[in-house]
């Protein structure tokens, strides 16, 4: 029989439901680039009506929304206000800088929600030598914070600093209906408060492919230039929108059941002699807990892990992040549990190096 795997290194890995693979087969096509897939255009204009701004534009990746949008609302050169281990300046290879011609200025988050006191004393004055400062931008959930979640009145405190000194305020939500289901409230509620954003059709919603770029008129028309000249511009593009518009209609509300088995695992690992979780960043589908105190690194538990069919990623020198997403249930949670207890008891009594 073959092993079983459980897959907590990211919601990335999910696969399409059956009824997305059905979409794609008869959804209707045509040349996007020249506006004319009309399934592409049905999910663009349901994610802008979701999201309560004027207009949207699939894009291939979270990496291309971010950096799509970054640059559609800058010029070269520009600052831009981002929390230090956000993705867009940990994880997404520079490309702000490298392509988008920006200066990340970064300041540390508290959980990954900035404190709009620091973004005040980040925004430089207008000064010959100064890079101008013209966008803040945050992360929802955060994702190396541990899914952690930016409330709606946190926003709205972070766009009035934005706001009264000019500069515009961008959301990278990913995981933002992960926020929206935890918060029990709206998604509007989240983006009524920034400018632009994006958030991904992949991870927890289940989609193959994509994520959506939201904004004003002005912005995706900007951005669906920029996206043509990162060669993002797709032709029968109705393929990967057809899951998306299923995601958006029918997959947000189940997140509710992986932050349930994300709340299961913390619980579990804490109990686990140790290992260490925070319990208060434990807010979505992520779980970030700490393996030191087994003397150990968090590569080589991790490796002890996958050698027992449970896959996770090294977060750090000392913490491990697993994702909960669609396919993981309850008893894949309780099994990885016993997994986990059992290494660390080894690991514990020197019975493995
Ligand atoms: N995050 C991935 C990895 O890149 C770490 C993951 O497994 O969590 N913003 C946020 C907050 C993200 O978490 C991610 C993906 C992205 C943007 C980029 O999305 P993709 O992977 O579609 O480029």
């Amino acid at each position: 029989m073959e092993k079983e795997i459980i897959d907590l290194r990211s919601d990335t890995v999910t696969l399409p439901t059956e009824e997305m693979l059905e979409a794609i087969k008869h959804a209707k096509l045509g040349d996007d680039v020249f506006g004319e897939d009309p399934t592409v255009n049905e999910l663009e204009s349901l994610a802008a009506q979701k999201m309560g701004k004027d207009a949207a534009l699939l894009v291939t990746s979270g990496t291309q929304a971010n950096l799509v949008s970054l640059v559609s609302n800058t010029k070269r050169g520009d600052g831009v206000i981002l929390e230090a281990e956000s993705h867009v300046f940990y994880y997404e290879v520079g490309g702000l800088s490298a392509i988008g011609g920006l200066v990340p200025i970064t300041i540390k988050g508290n959980m990954g929600v900035l404190d709009p006191k620091d973004i005040e004393a980040a925004i430089r004055p207008k000064d010959i030598h100064f890079p101008e400062t013209t966008v803040v931008a945050i992360e929802n959930t955060h994702n190396r914070a541990g899914g952690t979640i930016t409330t709606p009145d946190q926003i709205r405190a972070i766009s009035e600093v934005a706001k009264a000194r000019g500069l515009k305020l961008y959301m990278d939500g990913a995981r933002i209906f992960n926020a929206a289901v935890a918060l029990k409230t709206d998604v509007k509620n989240f983006t009524k408060h920034v400018d632009n954003m994006m958030f991904c059709l992949s991870k927890g919603l289940s989609c193959p492919v994509g994520s959506i770029v939201v904004g004003d008129h002005q912005f995706v028309e900007r951005a669906r230039r920029v996206r043509k000249m990162l060669g993002g511009g797709m032709r029968q593009a109705g393929i990967i929108a057809a899951p998306g518009i299923i995601a958006l209609e029918k997959m947000v509300d189940r997140l509710e059941e992986d932050h349930r088995n994300a709340r299961l695992l913390a619980e579990g690992l804490a109990k686990v002699n140790g290992i260490k979780v925070d319990m208060r960043i434990v807010q979505t589908n992520i779980v970030k807990f700490d393996v030191s105190d087994l003397g150990v690194t968090s590569g080589t538990f991790v490796f002890m892990l996958s050698k027992r069919g449970v896959l996770s990623l090294p977060f750090s020198e000392r913490d491990i992040r697993m994702v909960t997403h669609r396919g993981i249930e309850k008893e894949h949670i309780e099994k990885a549990l016993a997994v986990i207890e059992d290494i660390a008891y080894d690991v514990r009594s020197k019975k493995v190096n």
